[in-house]
């Protein structure tokens, strides 16, 4: 009991750690912004009804997972199964609803799958602003997005980590998918990856691997996890120490030309030759447009694990990452050596 009040002491004591939670706490979405933007999906899905009343719309992304920072926009899917050819009607009746309604936006029809982008709300009812993105039937992405909640609530750390590694990518210009890094779930990812399979003793169980998992197949994919586990794991680590030791693996660890970064597969190691994952290919995406495959950096998807979730990164992509990887190594761990000689300090 007296190693462990010794423990806490030192940790309210740290400045580090309560630097990074005041920075978390800075960041992250607030509850009144989520009640706001739940009353704008609610909005949404009075219109959606009243064009079908089969139809349904709902979140998905940082909005739904709890990994949201401030003024996220919010990411939103349409379902209407089995629509097939009437897909192009109905999507094109929901956007004339919604402009309507008093939102600016675009509605590609050019996609094979339609995309309304809502950029605006020319009523300005909304205090945080207005973003919207709205696909149609994306299951696959519904089922990460709660895979993703569902770690997130076994562990606080795993929030907080995921949160400031999101904000620090965006900060440091690497969190851009069109440019040649990486996307946020990317990030994500790597966070959940470090978390299951590199720390020890590890913080998150893996959800995919546990005879307690209910297969569930969606589009082909097995899209199983166990869910209301908050079994608490050993590792006592502060959270610098996790944050320093997830740059760290990263920056100087982690084998990026052969290894394949993977949440489900039982013990996180999987190679890109086994994946085939190794020249990269090119494909069409669904606006006909071709999509270059790349493996640089790569990061199966957890449930759709054909797809490089990593694809966007170049090589020069992923030696700016690493560059940063490298840089906050070397500030955090600075950081922590200075706050532990003041620490004694202080108690001397
Ligand atoms: P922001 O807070 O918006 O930066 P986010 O957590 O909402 O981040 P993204 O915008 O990157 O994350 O992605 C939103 C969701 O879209 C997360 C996932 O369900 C899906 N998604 C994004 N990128 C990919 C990808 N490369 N492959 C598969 N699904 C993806
Ligand atoms: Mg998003």
């Amino acid at each position: 009991a007296a190693a462990a009040a010794a423990a806490a002491a030192e940790r309210e004591l740290d400045p580090v750690t309560c630097f990074l939670l005041s920075t978390y706490d800075d960041v992250r979405v607030s509850d009144d912004e989520l009640r706001e933007k739940d009353a704008i999906m609610n909005l949404l899905k009075h219109v959606v009804h009243s064009v079908r009343p089969e139809a349904d719309i709902v979140a998905f992304g940082s909005i739904q997972s709890g990994l949201a920072l401030k003024n996220s926009d919010i990411d939103a899917c349409i379902l209407l199964p089995d629509i097939g050819e009437e897909m192009e009607e109905f999507a094109s009746e929901c956007f004339e609803r919604f402009t309507a309604l008093g939102f600016e936006g675009k509605y590609l029809r050019k996609a094979r799958i339609p995309i309304i982008k809502l950029l605006s709300d020319t009523k300005n009812r909304y205090y945080y602003g207005f973003q919207c993105d709205i696909g149609f039937n994306n299951q696959l992405a519904i089922y990460n997005t709660s895979l993703l909640h569902q770690y997130s609530l076994i562990d606080p750390r795993c929030k907080q980590l995921a949160i400031l590694v999101k904000y620090w990518a965006k900060q440091k210009r690497i969190n851009s998918p069109y440019y040649g890094t990486l996307s946020s779930y990317g990030y994500v990812l790597m966070v959940l990856f470090y978390l299951i399979h590199v720390v020890r003793p590890a913080v998150l169980p893996n959800l995919q691997d546990s005879p307690h998992k209910q297969d569930l197949y969606v589009e082909g994919f097995n899209v199983g996890f166990v869910r209301g586990t908050t079994v608490a794991r050993r590792n006592t680590e502060s959270l610098p120490q996790l944050l320093a030791g997830f740059y760290g693996f990263f920056a100087h660890e982690f084998n990026y030309r052969e290894s394949v970064i993977s949440i489900r597969q039982p013990g996180g190691l999987l190679k890109k030759v086994d994946k085939d994952w190794t020249l990269a290919k090119e494909h069409t995406g669904s606006a006909d447009q071709v999509i270059k495959d790349r493996y640089v950096l790569a990061i199966e998807d957890p449930f759709e694990i054909t797809h490089n979730v990593g694809r966007t990164v170049s090589k020069a992509g992923l030696f700016e990452i690493r560059g940063e990887f490298m840089q906050a190594t070397r500030l955090l761990n600075a950081a922590t050596l200075h706050s532990t000689s003041a620490i004694r300090k202080l108690r001397a």
